[in-house]
């Protein structure tokens, strides 16, 4: 009985049908137990082994796993797999980006403290990574909610605070009247809190402000260094930053006693050459003249009021209708000594430059539109070099060019009158070049519950106090309860009353937490070391720093990346990196769109991951997103292509197992295996030299190709492999043998599991996971012989092959004394025979 039964179980084991669950589950738990991913630092020094840091953005765990993840992760996965492949120490870690919102929302809805929300998310993300089979050192996993992380983040913080790079401000933060709590920019929906839609109003409060200003000529530079990006994000990076050259100068106020000082009123402008042509200057409606002048000008005041709640982005800045008020004051030119009216206007933003303009309308677009509203005077002071047309009855014209009607500045180019201008005001006392930025300081405190705690301790004798080192972590209490809105750590004496470290006298706790791109601004350096509780970084993350490929979405392209920039030089200044930026190459990967838009939970067109590898398994979906589309290109979501992806992974391991359940492939590989896995060219006949030949050029197309992480046309070269290899059917065939070795190794990055057993089934001890990347063999494509067509008077007539550096002569014989050629030379006169090399033969008779 029991013989029976295994009788039967053998049967259809030997049957061996492509069993993805199966496949998969053996796969990873074979690298669970030899714990293959796990990177290690001491490498043999003696041998030169290049390190490779491939690094995936860590994903907020939301609890949910979408396409976007699959594509992301695939990508930065496949990328490690392949490092690997190449003979580097591959470090590849995972973790979470574990502070935020939606943890507070969750569980104020659900009545779970974040904590545990977020850990359970945690849990539920690792395992379907684990699923998809990513190669990640899970012993390096970290959660930015961990108190054994953050406290890092408080010690630099403090470290920070004491170099000056920290400032306390008072700034504005959403505030819900009704439910007095801040809310995040997220939170207010049409100008409405998000819960009680009681309209929301700005508030000023005391916030901590990081100095990334004091950094921005070298974030700035250093861009130029990062050839490894792609320039649109650079070019992003740079518009932020927004360094401008300019001029600040200075206009006196005619009539300031009206206004009540003396003070001037300062402008910055980037166009000094234009100042000849200023017909007004407009100040913001923040601005203390249009407050001054407000007191006894009604319609200003309105104005002012009817501003403030204008929306400020910069979007909303540029669609605008332009606004303004005469103040009634007026400013006196530092040149001419002409006196021009002073307007409030909308489009003048008071925390920029000096929240005033020297208005050129015609140089200008807004300034221009501006004028003509209001009908103030357009004065051309600048004509254009060579043959551009211009009109000033249509638009401003914004370029560089010739001075004219400029004084004695006329006759002088853009660029010299910028210096002349400059040295005149400069000379005259009233003004002076100089650089600004757009980028803001960054102001990182948030009133929100589930952050780090800003380690400081409010006193009232001495200030704002940081935590003393001994005393970190300042520990976020987790078990805490969300009755109504605001953070629950507000009203926690438990939490807030502490002691003054200066004075020793009562003091209270900051409540407010980190912004949350704080936390991601270091991650990458920790992973090195996770496992140091005596210090923030060691030496180890000079070892893997920088990460040689980082991979992440574009909506990343400004803010993470700047930040995460701007912390790695201030780590470097505090001695704790040598290097000057994180990421050495950046791969910005497309989105996932389903029918021509992007896939989200919002659109309800989402595709659920967990079915599709429930349904194919885990290597079809990582197959089907690297070959519809390379890397950086959005990608279409098509069922139908999720099919083709499973059949395509069913023939290859047809490769090498047999339908009918004998193990004749296998024995015949493993048999080519271990009999050194070589093929005797000089055995070959021509057919399998011919084959041989084309299974080399697609692999050195797919060589290329992966180089330049192209893995569509990569898998695209193996499906032609399998093709070609499918038509042999015999697995003896030593090029057979060599084409299927060479097909599972170029597969294995994107498609890790089967080409494991695979691997295995042909006879390798080793793991694929260190076998070399597959070269293609140049002596195999060189072709020892060739086909020629042979044409007689024109018309084809038969087919040659001659060796490939034959000579003319030898063609001509070889062409003639063919069979079929000779059924229509019989009984003529050979006048000519033309040989096109490579090509044709073309025999002319009479
Ligand atoms: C006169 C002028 C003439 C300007 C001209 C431009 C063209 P960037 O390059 O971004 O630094 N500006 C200055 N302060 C401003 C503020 N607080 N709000 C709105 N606009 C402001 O921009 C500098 C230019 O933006 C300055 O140069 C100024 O307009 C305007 F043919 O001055 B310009
Ligand atoms: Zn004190």
């Amino acid at each position: 009985m029991s013989g029976e039964h295994t009788n039967h179980q053998d049967l259809s084991h030997s049957r061996n049908p492509y069993q993805p669950e199966k496949v998969e589950k053996a796969a990873q738990l074979h690298w669970e137990t030899q714990d293959s991913f796990r990177a290690t630092e001491d490498v043999d020094k003696n041998i030169h082994q290049e390190k490779f840091y491939c690094l995936s953005m860590f994903p907020y765990p939301s609890g949910r796993l979408h396409m976007g993840h699959v594509r992301n992760y695939t990508i930065g996965d496949v990328i490690a797999r392949y490092q690997r492949m190449l003979g580097k120490n591959v470090l590849q870690p995972m973790g979470w980006d574990a502070f935020g919102l939606p943890a507070e929302n969750a569980a104020m809805k659900n009545n779970v403290p974040p904590a545990q929300w977020t850990y359970d998310n945690v849990d539920y993300m690792r395992e379907a990574f684990k699923r998809l089979g990513f190669g990640y050192d899970w012993s390096r996993e970290l959660a930015t909610c961990d108190p054994a992380y953050y406290r890092w983040e408080q010690w630099l913080f403090t470290k920070l605070f004491d170099k000056g790079l920290i400032y306390k401000k008072t700034a504005p933060v959403n505030w819900c009247p009704n439910d007095l709590t801040v809310l995040a920019n997220e939170q207010v929906i049409d100008g409405c809190c998000w819960r009680c839609d009681t309209p929301v109003e700005r508030k000023e409060i005391p916030q901590y402000f990081m100095r990334i200003t004091d950094y921005a000529d070298e974030l700035l530079d250093d861009l130029d260094k990062l050839d490894g990006w792609p320039d649109r994000v650079r070019t992003m990076q740079r518009n932020w930053i927004g360094r401008s050259e300019g001029v600040e100068l200075a206009f006196t106020v005619a009539n300031s006693i009206v206004a009540g000082s003396n003070e001037p009123l300062r402008v910055y402008t980037t166009r000094p050459d234009t100042l000849m042509g200023v017909s007004y200057v407009a100040v913001a409606p923040e601005h203390p003249l249009a407050t001054k002048a407000a007191e006894n000008n009604p319609a200003l005041a309105a104005f002012i009021v009817e501003c403030k709640t204008m929306e400020t982005s910069e979007a909303a800045m540029e669609t605008m209708e332009k606004k303004g008020v005469d103040t009634g004051l007026k400013a006196i030119h530092p040149v001419s000594g002409e006196q021009v009216p002073i307007y409030s206007a909308n489009f003048v933003l008071m925390g920029y430059g000096e929240g005033a303009v020297m208005a050129v309308p015609a140089h200008d677009q807004r300034d221009f539109e501006f004028a003509h509203k209001y009908g103030l005077p357009v004065t051309q002071v600048i004509a254009p070099v060579g043959k551009e047309e211009i009109d000033l009855e249509k638009c401003a014209f914004t370029g560089k060019g010739t001075l004219v009607d400029s004084g004695e500045f006329t006759g002088l180019s853009s660029a010299e009158a910028f210096d002349a201008i400059a040295a005149f005001l400069e000379k005259e006392n009233k003004g002076n070049k100089q650089t600004h930025y757009r980028l803001r300081d960054w102001g990182v405190s948030r009133q929100r519950y589930w952050g780090a705690p800003i380690p400081i301790i409010n006193c009232n004798s001495c200030g704002a106090v940081p935590v003393p080192e001994d005393q970190l972590p300042v520990v976020l209490p987790e078990n805490v309860e969300f009755e109504g809105v605001g953070s629950p750590i507000k009203k926690m004496p438990e939490f807030y009353e502490t002691d003054c470290p200066k004075c020793g006298g009562k003091a209270e706790r900051e409540t407010d937490t980190f912004d949350t791109f704080m936390e991601s601004s270091w991650y990458f350096a920790r992973y090195a070391c996770k496992d140091n509780d005596e210090a923030m970084l060691d030496e180890r993350a000079n070892y893997w720093l920088p990460v040689d490929q980082y991979v992440g979405g574009i909506e990343h392209a400004i803010l993470h990346l700047l930040y995460a920039r701007f912390f790695t030089k201030l780590m470097r200044d505090v001695g704790l990196l040598e290097i000057d930026e994180p990421f050495e190459k950046l791969l910005t990967q497309g989105m996932v769109l389903k029918d021509g838009t992007k896939m989200s939970k919002s659109k309800g067109n989402t595709v659920d991951p967990q079915e599709l590898i429930k349904k194919y398994g885990a290597d079809t979906v990582r197959l089907f997103t690297m070959f519809a589309a390379p890397p950086e290109q959005s990608l279409e979501w098509n069922d139908d292509a999720v099919e083709g992806a499973y059949r395509f992974l069913k023939r290859v391991w047809r490769l090498v197992h047999d339908e009918n359940g004998q193990q004749e492939k296998q024995n015949a590989l493993k048999q080519w295996q271990t009999n050194g896995g070589k093929v005797d060219v000089a055995s070959l006949s021509s057919e399998q030299k011919k084959r041989r030949a084309e299974l080399h050029s697609l692999l050195e197309q797919a060589d290329r190709d992966v180089e330049k992480y192209q893995f569509n046309t990569v898998i695209a070269a193996a499906m032609k492999m399998v093709n070609s290899l499918t038509q042999v059917n015999d697995a003896k065939d030593p090029v057979y043998a060599e084409g299927v070795d060479i097909v599972v190794r170029l597969l294995s990055p994107i498609v890790p599991h089967i080409t494991h057993a695979l691997w295995k089934d042909i006879g390798y001890e080793d793991d694929i996971l260190t076998a070399p990347w597959p070269r293609a063999d140049a002596d195999a494509m060189m072709q020892d012989t060739v086909e020629l067509v042979v044409q007689v008077n024109g018309k084809v007539r038969g087919k040659i092959e001659v060796s490939a550096d034959a000579a003319k002569d030898v063609i001509e014989q070889i062409a003639l004394a063919d069979e079929n050629v000779q059924k229509f030379t019989d009984g003529k006169n050979v006048v000519k025979v033309i040989v096109v090399p490579g090509r044709l033969v073309n025999v002319v008779v009479r």
